[in-house]
């Protein structure tokens, strides 16, 4: 075996199509410049030992004793990808170092997860391909850590390419790059961080999760993804009469809708008209307000901010509860954009925002295990 395998996977950013993936949908995601660098390497017999650059002390867990519920906290994500390759394991030391802001919604879980699966794949020489291993770190984070995420992010991490977004269809699991032209059509997209403290966000997810698939059995489909436009006020109407029928209906509406959404961007980029999607942007951010409820006063008034500050779109990116919001401004038009999105914050008194611009960037990639930080992207003051 060799020394040492070192891969730097990164966090994402969702252009558009939130909770889409679960429902067998749409999304469009991006890999972005904040990574994790995963390095494993041959360590002492019979244990599993994880260090990280984050934490001040390493886990070590005896590979006999690895299974679900073994392992707790952050260590569970790295355990849990070893434990997902389903092999015979030596005894091993990942060693992980994150610049993914944590909590943020911009899927640090997954930059862990798929580094770690792409250097133990390399340094074990078990030849997977980068959608087994994307399939891999899915099973760490669904089986073991029982996070039931809907496979979107680890698809965007492993399969990223710079300059383009993923289309991806959650039921074929195909995905197309589309070029993301933000440079020449002169444009920017902002991240703005609410730095709002997630609430019950895990407890939320697995609600909308149950309530998409609630309205899926009554509807008679396998998943959501299978109503469309032309047939929502039918399956509207079907869901109405239910117990919890205006729960249903704004669920399933901003499934359907959303889905819709995706495309419709993806045919916009198609076209070269990458300014005109800023008010599905903006359309996805009301639809996830009104009908999914999952942002918070912190992530809307960041998105008012932003618009009223020029930008083409908004919206909160991720799974919700907090977390980030992206926005499309034009590219002189990015530091005002900023200052408005604190300014708003401030007047709210809300926690200081942090924004910073972002572009796609490459998906999981061999890096020397010697090597530098991973790279940042400096914050727009
Ligand atoms: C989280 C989940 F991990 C994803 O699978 C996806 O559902 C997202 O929330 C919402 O679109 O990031």
């Amino acid at each position: 075996m060799r020394e040492s395998a070192s891969w730097l996977a990164p966090g994402r950013v969702n252009l558009i199509g939130e909770h889409t993936d679960y429902n067998d949908g749409f999304v469009l995601p991006l890999a972005i410049e904040f990574g994790c660098r995963a390095t494993v390497s041959p360590g002492p017999d019979g244990l599993l030992r994880f260090v990280s650059a984050q934490e001040s002390e390493p886990v070590e867990v005896p590979v006999e004793g690895l299974a679900p519920d073994g392992v707790q906290g952050w260590a569970a994500y790295p355990a849990g990808v070893l434990w997902a390759l389903g092999v015979d394991l030596p005894g091993l030391t990942v060693t992980v170092d994150s610049d993914v802001p944590l909590g943020a919604g911009l899927s640090s879980s997954a930059a862990l997860t798929c580094s770690v699966a792409a250097a133990a794949n390399d340094l074990l020489e078990l030849g997977l391909s980068p959608r087994e291993l994307v399939a891999v770190a899915r099973k760490a984070e669904n089986g073991f850590v029982g996070a039931p995420t809907g496979g979107m992010d680890q698809l965007a991490s492993m399969l990223g390419e710079a300059g383009s977004v993923l289309f991806c269809d959650m039921r074929s699991l195909d995905v197309r790059p589309v070029r993301f032209a933000l440079d020449d059509a002169g444009l920017a997209l902002l991240v703005v961080d609410s730095n709002a403290p997630h609430r019950h966000a895990d407890g939320e997810y697995a609600a909308r999760r149950k309530a998409c698939e609630q309205a899926a059995s009554v509807l008679g489909v396998s998943a959501l993804r299978d109503v469309t436009l032309d047939g929502l006020d039918e399956a509207l109407a079907k869901l109405a009469p239910e117990p919890d029928g205006d729960v249903l209906v704004k669920r399933a509406r901003h499934i359907v809708t959303e889905n819709a959404r995706v495309t419709d961007v993806v045919a916009r980029l198609d076209a070269g008209q990458i300014r005109e999607i800023g008010p599905l942007l903006t359309a996805s951010h009301a639809s996830m307000r009104e009908d999914f409820e999952i942002t918070v006063p912190e992530v809307d008034v960041l998105v008012e901010a932003l618009l009223a500050a020029g930008a083409h779109g908004a919206r909160m990116t991720g799974g919700g509860f907090g977390g980030c919001v992206i926005a499309l401004v034009d590219n002189d038009a990015v530091a005002a954009a900023a200052r408005a999105a604190a300014d708003a914050a401030a007047a709210h008194g809300f926690a200081a925002p942090r924004t910073f611009v972002t572009a796609p960037a490459a998906g999981a990639h061999a890096v020397d295990p010697s090597g530098a930080e991973p790279p940042r992207q400096p914050p727009v003051d």
